[in-house]
């Protein structure tokens, strides 16, 4: 094995991005990041946070920027993370979200195949699937053989893109790897989210600087585990002598309400039906219900648990959100 390891990370300044990018630092890799555009303000908040990163500049709708781009990092392993990834902004800009979440994979393994040239066994690739290609589940618990039925352009574009990562792997032997990951949060999700759009707005309520969260359907379920954790279970596939597909998640669901009871709770207010308003804006137009992972394959595999609950994580989010707050007030 050649060291120093060196790797690629797209989708750098995303939550998972960040996250990912400090596991390999710590184990020693040398991390090369893809960030988009020309004044982009996420390339100054990535260098204030992970200054080792290497930068390069490239998008993932563009195969000869990515070209350019694996040809100077030179990586061992390619994390694809880069994506539209919000499942409501999917509705309003479809072809948009195709063309970066679904094509932009398809680029991404193309451009590596070329670099790897005749030798495939010179890099190992990994996709960033999602559990909501499940959508309209078709089992409880979801595995890595259930069937996909996405239920928004999001989930669609992602379908695609894990079947085009499943289609290299058998077509020209890429160590290609798809983990299909359920829900996973931290003080870094983005607040467009659901856990931190309620976490930021707990504190917030709490500190007297709003008075009410407008939400959507508060009956949603999902499995939400800790980015941290699920970072781990990204670098762990792609060590195995094989390449292969795992589902990545806690096991346990709860609901939006119950993520209400705890990040209330987490400020002392017990109820918080006075503060939440329901808009009908923001049901959407395809719901998936409710998602719930056996990551059974990945325990037995890869030697991965999550460490964080659920309880754990929306309190370690409500005190981000607080300190982060507070002189504001
Ligand atoms: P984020 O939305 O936080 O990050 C998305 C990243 O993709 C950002 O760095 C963004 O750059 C980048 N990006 C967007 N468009 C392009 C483009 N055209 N070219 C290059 N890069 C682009 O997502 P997460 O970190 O939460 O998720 C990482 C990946 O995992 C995504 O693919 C997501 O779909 C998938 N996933 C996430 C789950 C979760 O619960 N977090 C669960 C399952 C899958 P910029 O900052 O410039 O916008
Ligand atoms: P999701 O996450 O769609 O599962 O995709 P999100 O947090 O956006 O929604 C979760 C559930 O909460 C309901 N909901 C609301 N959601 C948002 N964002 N805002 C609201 O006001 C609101 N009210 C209720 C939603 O209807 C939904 O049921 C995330 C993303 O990270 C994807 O990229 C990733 O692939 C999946 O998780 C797994």
């Amino acid at each position: 094995m050649d060291f120093p390891r060196r790797a690629l990370i797209t989708g750098i300044t995303g939550q998972d991005g960040l996250y990912l990018a400090e596991l390999l630092l710590s184990k020693g890799y040398v991390v090369f990041g893809l960030v988009r555009g020309q004044s982009n303000p996420k390339r100054e908040l990535l260098h204030r946070i992970i200054p080792e990163v290497k930068v390069l500049t490239g998008d993932l709708t563009d195969v000869s920027s990515l070209i350019r781009v694996l040809s100077i990092a030179g990586p061992h392993e390619v994390y694809n993370l880069g994506a539209i990834s919000f499942v409501g902004y999917s509705w309003e800009n479809a072809a948009l979200t195709s063309d970066v979440t679904a094509l932009g994979v398809l680029n991404m393994l193309e451009a590596t195949r070329l670099y790897a040239g005749s030798d495939m066994g010179k890099v190992r690739f990994y996709q960033a699937s999602s559990s909501e290609m499940y959508g309209k589940a078709q089992e409880v618990p979801q595995t890595e053989r259930t069937l996909l039925w996405p239920r928004s352009p999001y989930g669609v574009a992602k379908a695609f893109g894990h079947h085009m990562t499943i289609n290299y792997r058998e077509s020209y032997g890429m160590h290609a790897s798809s983990g299909i990951l359920f829900n996973h949060e931290s003080p870094r999700r983005g607040p467009e989210f659901v856990t931190r759009k309620v976490t930021l707005a707990v504190a917030r309520i709490r500190l007297g600087l709003q008075e009410t969260l407008a939400l959507g359907n508060l009956d949603a379920r999902r499995d939400w585990g800790f980015a941290g954790d699920y970072v781990d279970a990204m670098w762990r596939m792609l060590q195995q002598p094989e390449p292969d597909d795992y589902v990545i998640a806690t096991g346990k669901s709860h609901s939006i309400r119950d993520l209400l009871d705890v990040a209330f709770a987490a400020v002392g207010i017990s109820d918080w039906s006075r503060y939440v308003t329901q808009d009908s804006t923001l049901i959407r137009p395809a719901e998936v219900e409710s998602l719930i992972g056996d990551a059974s394959k990945a325990h037995a595999t890869l030697g991965w648990k999550p460490e964080v609950d659920f309880r754990s994580l929306v309190s370690m989010m409500v005190e981000h959100d607080l300190a982060n707050q507070k002189h504001l007030v």
